[in-house]
């Protein structure tokens, strides 16, 4: 019985967020939820962790979306810079989003901040939502090296149709430690 016992508690550990990693669950428009996490992972490892707990790193598809995820990170005031599932391929221009590879489209939506994509020292293949007092001081999309170990915010979808296939299911980084490690060299 005790055995038992100590299998549901796992279980429940692995099957959910740790309570201790994420704050609270915030609904947005358009049947979505985000949690923004306590923890700091780099971008490759919060794409697995939110993954691997049924989501995906978030996405902003719209201006609605974005507005009401700035407002929540407001208030919650997890750090001046945090993960979002957007990222380019080293040899590929346009930055896209991890589901369904979406192109990141100005003629659709984008929130950079001013000067923002600038590819710096030309590893910067993550995006991030960045309040950077010294430019807006507000929460903008900045490039940013996938390696440094952030704040990330995983996203639930619950309608169907803005489910897709996820980034892993790409292969589109068969390798992780080659981007990070050439972010290492290129220091
Ligand atoms: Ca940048």
């Amino acid at each position: 019985m005790c055995v038992r016992f100590v299998t549901v508690l796992l279980l429940s550990y692995f099957i959910s967020f740790s309570q201790g990693d994420f704050n609270a669950e915030y609904e947005i428009t358009g049947n979505k939820s985000i949690y923004i996490s306590k923890i700091k992972k780099n971008w490759f490892d919060a794409v697995d962790y939110c993954k691997n707990n049924g989501y995906n790193l978030a996405t902003i598809e719209n201006e609605q979306e974005d507005s009401e995820i700035i407002n929540i990170l407001n208030k919650v005031k997890p750090g001046e810079q945090i993960w979002i599932g957007g990222f380019r391929h080293p040899n590929e221009h346009p930055f896209r989003w991890v589901i369904n590879f979406k192109k990141i489209d100005s003629t659709v939506y984008t929130n950079w901040q001013p000067t923002q994509p600038n590819y710096a020292a030309g590893n910067e293949l993550c995006v991030e939502y960045w309040n950077y007092p010294a430019k807006s001081n507000i929460f903008k999309w900045n490039d940013r090296k996938c390696g440094l170990e952030q704040i990330f915010i995983c996203e639930h979808r619950n309608t169907k149709s803005k489910k897709g296939k996820s980034f892993m299911e790409y292969n589109y980084f068969p390798d992780s430690s080659v981007v990070v490690n050439s972010e290492i060299n290129g220091q």
